[in-house]
């Protein structure tokens, strides 16, 4: 039988409903579960099949985080004090106001490793502001002056960074793209941090302080969009867009916040994408949860790409110039995307 791939979509999260609705919502989803194959259906009654899969969780769009994606990529790589980087926080800044999110921006002057000064912009999209209990989605959306892991002759050009930013940022303009056609239970932020990919680079010999990436969420974590911030968890994507991705529980999110660990991963089980989502352990990671964790109290999850077999445990585009928009793969996009829908709509 073939199904088309918003069926089998529907069959997951009906999967994953089942676990957890009462005996009427499962008799509504055996409904929509036996409408597949069948050609008899109306139109009408395909309409009603999309509300009942959308009383939990709506269904993630792929296509459309890709195209996010594809705009920020088409500015040019995002580096600090570039042009691109300019234009393209603008219109990060644009989308969430046009997906009905109050915006923030926090302009910074960050230094680099090498004393470069980074003008630097945090942009924080928020969603039921009356909200007690809350949820802040994040990803960086800087990309980095360097692929100092390519060959040498490439070591100062810098990345267009598709997967290593423009990934997890496309992957939450779609979630905000839902959110505002169907409210989560609980309040949602939507932080897109900068200047975090500016990290000392392997070819740096001179000296240099500590703590040389994420320079805009450390920032955010001292002084936050709001005084005294605080969300319940934190969710990271970082490098959500490769292909043949997989996600491993990153060592230090284990550590700090392994209940929420334990959540995404059991939850991307049951809709169907336990290959994505290995419940085995990754390796530990710098990252911007680090400092969301350290300087808010946040516990925060990382999902990033891990690969045991690249040497540098990432992705094998991870800071080469191949790290553009021909190894996006709209498979991993929807792994990554339907998962932490069902994370938030199901948090009350
Ligand atoms: C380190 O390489 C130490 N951290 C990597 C964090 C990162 C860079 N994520 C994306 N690009
Ligand atoms: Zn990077």
């Amino acid at each position: 039988m073939y199904l088309c791939d918003e069926t089998i979509l529907k069959a997951r999260i009906m999967i994953f409903l089942n676990k957890v609705l009462s005996t009427t919502a499962i008799l509504m989803g055996g409904l929509l579960i036996s409408s597949c194959g069948s050609s008899k259906k109306s139109d009408n009654s395909i309409e009603k099949e999309k509300t009942v899969s959308n009383i939990q969780a709506p269904v993630f769009n792929a296509d459309s985080a890709y195209h996010y994606i594809n705009n920020q990529v088409v500015f040019g790589p995002r580096v600090p004090n570039s042009e691109a980087h300019k234009k393209c926080g603008e219109y990060l800044a644009y989308e969430l106001k046009r997906f009905g999110a109050k915006v923030y921006n926090q302009y910074a002057d960050l230094v680099a490793y090498d004393g470069t000064i980074l003008k630097s912009r945090n942009i924080i999209g928020e969603y039921n502001p009356e909200a007690k209990k809350r949820v802040l989605l994040f990803a960086h959306w800087d990309t980095r002056p360097y692929a100092d892991n390519d060959i040498e002759k490439n070591h100062h050009t810098p990345i267009d960074g598709a997967n290593d930013g423009a990934s997890g940022v496309g992957i939450l303009l779609e979630i905000a793209r839902q959110i505002q056609k169907q409210s989560p239970a609980i309040g949602i932020d939507i932080a897109f941090f900068d200047a975090e990919d500016y990290g000392i680079p392997e070819f740096y010999k001179g000296i240099y302080k500590p703590d040389t990436w994420c320079l805009g969420s450390q920032y955010w974590g001292r002084i936050p969009h709001k005084a005294g911030y605080k969300a319940k968890f934190g969710i990271l994507l970082d490098m959500v867009g490769g292909k043949n991705a997989t996600f491993y529980y990153e060592g230090y999110s284990k550590r700090t916040a392994n209940n929420v660990v334990k959540k995404i991963w059991e939850t991307a089980e049951s809709i169907g994408y336990g290959n994505v989502f290995v419940k085995e352990n990754g390796g530990e990671i710098t990252d911007d949860h680090i400092y969301v964790n350290r300087f808010r109290q946040i516990p925060c999850v990382d999902i990033i790409h891990y690969d045991g077999n690249t040497g540098t445990g990432f992705n094998p585009t991870w800071h080469t110039v191949d790290d553009n928009i021909s190894n996006i793969d709209k498979a991993t996009l929807q792994a990554v995307g339907q998962t932490v829908i069902q994370v938030i709509y199901n948090e009350k």
